[in-house]
């Protein structure tokens, strides 16, 4: 029989139900943001059920952890299949985890199956996939396909001036027993299961989503520096008042942005006005941009202007743009979507190929081998909020499809 065949339902949706454990939030999401204790939870609980499956544990410079199935060939570069851990602030129970747990589930399965890889398997929790903590998110999987460099992403501060090599120190120590392993060793194919994020699957009925590929995202944070008055006394004449400015740019930004078809994804998501005072002028902002679009030439033309819009709204306050990350959109080889197209109709599951509008690591591993994705519907596409929901049939569903491709590409 096929791994597929070996995928426990059960077995995976309670250990979905651990992981929600970990962080978990009163109105039932979770909130285990990328290097807090709760992510450190998450990874030695991960570690945990590797040791009962007998997969050795390893994690890279930039806290990537991995769980490898020997294959028979150890010289040979590895499968990847995984996603990650960490959450939104208000997260839901599935982002990321269901993928990092697929992967296990379906290496179990293979294990199950008694068939051997001829290469191994390495499950992957990439560190700070959603960028809520540190931005930019995909630090650990951009470090690991080398877009990003570790001392640059070491080097990022929280809201709390925590560094993430500070924070990543904290979580490794909790970790002691896992060896270190190189950073970006070779992948022979990467492949992650990940809820859909969206509507379309459960609206049409279908169960998996063959990914196409995955929208182009420039990130920036803006910087506007006023100064601080007080609110009775300084005249507006006078004044040099940060928020004001910063909301003239916000808005400005949302009407460049704004267009008919409604493609064009432009979020400011983050807005710390300092010093927060009821009765002083804010003296500064710190806003943050998500600008995302399936054209990249589109992406190009929009984010470029989004420097000289804030400068011209700026007033008598100065501001300063910085761009944090760029990726243009991608489309996934077609023998990848092939391999997960086959596999869903071997095993008679409702499915369509689907364009990807949410960011995931498989983006930076595109970049270094052949990549895909795996879709199971969201339930009203509700997600990043603590509601997000997929039934545990079709999270069975992918992990079945997973299991089946991943043992395809082991076996060479
Ligand atoms: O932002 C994203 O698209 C991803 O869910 N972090
Ligand atoms: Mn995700
Ligand atoms: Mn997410």
């Amino acid at each position: 029989m096929s791994a597929s065949a070996y995928v426990d339902e059960k077995r995976l949706t309670e250990r979905l139900a651990a992981m929600a454990r970990i962080g978990a939030t009163e109105k039932g999401g979770v909130n285990r943001q990328a290097l807090s204790k709760e992510d450190a939870a998450a990874q030695r609980q991960l570690v945990q059920w590797g040791a009962a499956l007998g997969l050795k544990p390893s994690v890279d410079a930039v806290g990537n952890l991995f769980l490898r199935l020997e294959g028979a060939d150890t010289s040979a570069p590895p499968v990847l299949s995984g996603s990650h851990l960490d959450s939104q602030p208000t997260g839901g129970r599935f982002d990321g985890v269901y993928g990092v747990l697929a992967a296990f589930e379906a290496v179990e399965a293979i294990v199950a199956s008694g068939v051997k890889p001829r290469v191994s398997i390495d499950v992957v929790a990439w560190m700070n996939e959603e960028g809520s903590r540190f931005a930019p998110g995909m630090m650990g999987s951009a470090v690991f396909a080398g877009a990003r460099e570790l001392d640059a992403v070491l080097a990022v501060v929280d809201t709390d001036n925590v560094s993430v090599s500070d924070a990543l120190a904290s979580v490794r120590d909790s970790l002691r027993d896992v060896p270190a392993r190189a950073l970006g060793e070779r992948a022979s194919a990467y492949v992650e299961a990940h809820i859909e994020q969206g509507p379309h699957l459960e609206r049409e009925g279908l169960t998996i989503g063959v990914v196409t590929g995955i929208q182009g995202k420039r990130t920036f944070k803006v910087r506007v520096d006023g100064e601080a008055a007080h609110a009775g006394t300084s005249t507006r004449a006078e004044r040099k008042d940060a928020l004001l400015a910063a909301i003239a740019m916000v808005q400005a930004l949302a009407d460049a942005m704004r267009d008919r078809e409604d493609i064009v994804k432009f979020t400011v998501g983050r807005f710390d006005v300092k010093p927060s005072a009821p009765s002083v002028v804010p003296s500064s902002v710190d806003f943050s941009i998500d600008l995302r679009h399936p054209d990249s030439h589109v992406l190009q033309a929009l984010g470029d202007r989004i420097t000289p819009i804030c400068e011209a709204h700026a007033g008598v306050c100065a501001v300063r743009v910085t761009e944090l990350s760029t990726a243009m959109s991608l489309d996934f080889p077609e023998p990848m979507r092939a391999l997960v197209r086959e596999a869903a109709a071997r095993l008679e599951l409702a499915q369509r190929d689907i364009l990807s509008t949410a960011g995931h690591d498989a983006r930076y591993l595109h970049g270094v081998c052949p990549s895909a994705m795996i879709f199971v519907p969201s339930h009203l596409g509700l997600t990043h909020c603590e509601t997000e929901f997929t039934s545990s049939s079709d999270l069975a569903a992918g992990a079945k499809v997973l299991a089946d491709v991943l043992s395809r590409l082991a076996s060479g």
